[in-house]
């Protein structure tokens, strides 16, 4: 059994500050605004806020393209306000981690301004630039948002510079050791501020072949995805050791990995007790629906049993490597889990979004909510492209046109992966600007969820917010806190074909979890036993003894086994 650590014990929630909370109508979130909210996380249960990027930069990517590591941006506020949201988080017992982006900066941070100002700067080597060959890009590797990952030097025919997102994101150059020193000063510099760690922002890129060779391709615009040359490779490792032990290690501070391409048998290396992070985020089944990975397209269809099993081998694996893992239904770069996992619209309920609840948190490793999520907020349809504002989106957008897709057909598909459905102003009340901000909110407002809003749901007993507060309180409890980080998990198959249940089982104790994401009923095929803890369609759970044999359409249950 591996030894406890305190952050094993943290239900983390991720702000999306541009979209959380406006504090002086200018239709951003902001950090004066999350301040003012400490107390709705704190009484949702939450222990721990996870600030998605709010550095200065020119928001190509929504702060993901870094212009100053050391300064917050202005409409965000000031370095001030950001550590009074550090006091007052700290008052009320909550910790605040940030999200760091150490593979790429803005292409207008001064780093990379000196480095094209001036070739022979030392800047030069912060970044990676390559001469093209006879007239073509040094490689034939495609960015993840779509177009080569070269973009030619502005006064420099014949000299490009390598990115693996945007052409607004150049990539470091983890070669470099002066470089690697610099991001473990600036890491060090928020560690003493009193931040309890970071999110690490694809973390797995950071690594390139130096070969630099071309690929063959994989899509109709002739290119390869960069994934195959820069993700998760050889001598990652190497960079992930030293950046801990030079930063995160000194502190205890905590580190989420976003660690796309980590294979099953590296868990232990990654995130086992000595691991390069404390947990990375089991991304495994938020992809169920991805028909390609390299390109958008209309959802695959899946079944709930290839659900279960791919979360299932997910925890197998990371229960073998001893380590820890972040469990997510959403983020800021994915569609809701409400409509991704519930396939028939008409069954995208409260009562769904509370058994996806029930079958996230209960699982081994550390609850990751994002906001909107304990809403049981679902996608929003826009009928046109200009209604989006992600930087990928318009890109997908575009390329689904070039491949031949109508107008139509291509906003039906941006219209179901596009991250703005995770970036819409957070509902605090039902009127148009949702209590969000007093002036036009950035990003237009999801309509079409009437009651999915803080106001009417706080005084709801059956609402999402009130299960996810039930929820979260239960978890967090002496009696089931320890039990929860200790407990082994075992897949639970004698269920029937839509349910997904599982047992967390130590030698003292047995909790069964049976999760029902179907609209009919089912009849167990080995009847449970027990003391009923939650159920996600009745607010007051009963001490008594029962014996379930069936689940009622979209139920969860937890419960206690006799044993
Ligand atoms: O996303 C990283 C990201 O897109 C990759 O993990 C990618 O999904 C994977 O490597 C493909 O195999 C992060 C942020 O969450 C996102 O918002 C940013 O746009 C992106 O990094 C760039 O900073
Ligand atoms: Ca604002």
């Amino acid at each position: 059994q591996r030894a406890a650590t305190w952050w094993q014990d943290e239900i983390i929630y991720e702000i999306y500050p541009r979209s959380f909370n406006d504090s002086n109508g200018d239709g951003i979130g902001d950090l004066p605004g999350i301040t003012e909210k400490l107390d709705y996380l704190k009484d949702l249960g939450i222990t721990m806020v996870w600030l998605a990027p709010i550095y200065r930069s020119p928001m190509v990517d929504m702060g993901y393209d870094i212009a100053d590591y050391q300064a917050i941006d202005p409409v965000f506020g000031t370095m001030e306000d950001m550590e009074e949201l550090l006091q007052a988080a700290h008052d009320r017992g909550l910790k605040v981690i940030m999200d760091l982006v150490l593979n790429h900066t803005s292409d207008q941070h001064p780093w990379f301004q000196e480095a094209l100002r001036n070739p022979s700067s030392p800047y030069r080597d912060y970044y990676i630039f390559k001469p093209e060959q006879a007239g073509q890009a040094p490689t034939n590797w495609r960015s993840i948002f779509g177009g080569s990952t070269w973009t030619n030097v502005p006064n420099e025919p014949g000299l490009d510079y390598f990115h693996t997102f945007t052409s607004a994101q150049p990539d470091l150059n983890w070669e470099n050791p002066a470089l690697r020193q610099e991001l473990y000063r600036i890491i060090n510099w928020w560690l003493e501020k009193g931040i309890s760690g970071f999110r690490l922002d694809a973390i797995t890129h950071l690594k390139k072949d130096q070969d630099w060779a071309n690929l063959p391709a994989d899509g109709s615009d002739g290119l390869a995805s960069v994934t195959k040359k820069g993700l998760n490779r050889p001598g990652l490792g190497a960079f992930l050791q030293e950046l801990k032990e030079a930063t995160f290690a000194h502190y205890d501070a905590v580190t989420i990995g976003e660690a796309a391409g980590v294979r099953p048998e590296q868990l232990a290396e990654f995130v086992g007790p000595d691991g390069y992070f404390s947990m990375i985020f089991d991304f495994s089944y938020l992809n169920i629906d991805v028909a390609d990975a390299n390109r958008w397209t209309r959802p695959r269809n899946w079944s709930i049993a290839e659900l279960a099993n791919t979360i299932f081998a997910s925890q197998q694996s990371i229960q073998a490597a001893q380590g820890v893992f972040a469990n997510v239904l959403e983020n800021h770069d994915q569609n809701r889990a409400l409509t991704k996992f519930i396939a028939n619209p008409a069954e995208r309920t409260p009562a769904a979004a509370k058994a996806l609840a029930t079958l996230s948190v209960c699982l081994p490793g550390v609850p990751v909510l994002y906001q909107g999520q304990e809403l049981g907020m679902q996608n929003f349809q826009r009928d046109r492209i200009a209604d989006f504002n992600d930087v990928s989106s318009l890109n997908n957008y575009q390329q689904l046109l070039q491949d031949g897709e109508t107008p139509t057909t291509a906003l039906e598909i941006v219209n179901w992966r596009s991250r703005d459905n995770a970036r819409v102003p957070f509902p605090w009340d039902g009127s148009p600007f949702r209590g969000f901000s007093t002036g036009t909110p950035w990003l237009k407002p999801a309509t079409g969820q009437t009651g999915v809003d803080v106001q009417t749901e706080q005084v709801d007993l059956a609402s999402v917010l009130c299960y996810y507060q039930r929820l979260l309180r239960w978890h967090h409890s002496s009696e089931s806190r320890a039990f929860l980080r200790t407990s082994q998990f075992e897949p639970l198959t004698q269920t029937g074909a839509t349910i997904i249940g599982y047992r967390r089982r130590s030698t003292e104790r047995s909790i069964v979890i049976l999760v029902n994401l179907s609209n009919q009923a089912v009849q167990l095929q080995k009847a449970v036993q027990g003391r009923l803890i939650l159920d996600n369609l009745n607010n007051d759970s009963g001490a008594e003894s029962l014996q379930i044999t069936t689940l009622t359409p979209q139920q969860s249950l937890i419960i206690e086994e006799t044993i």
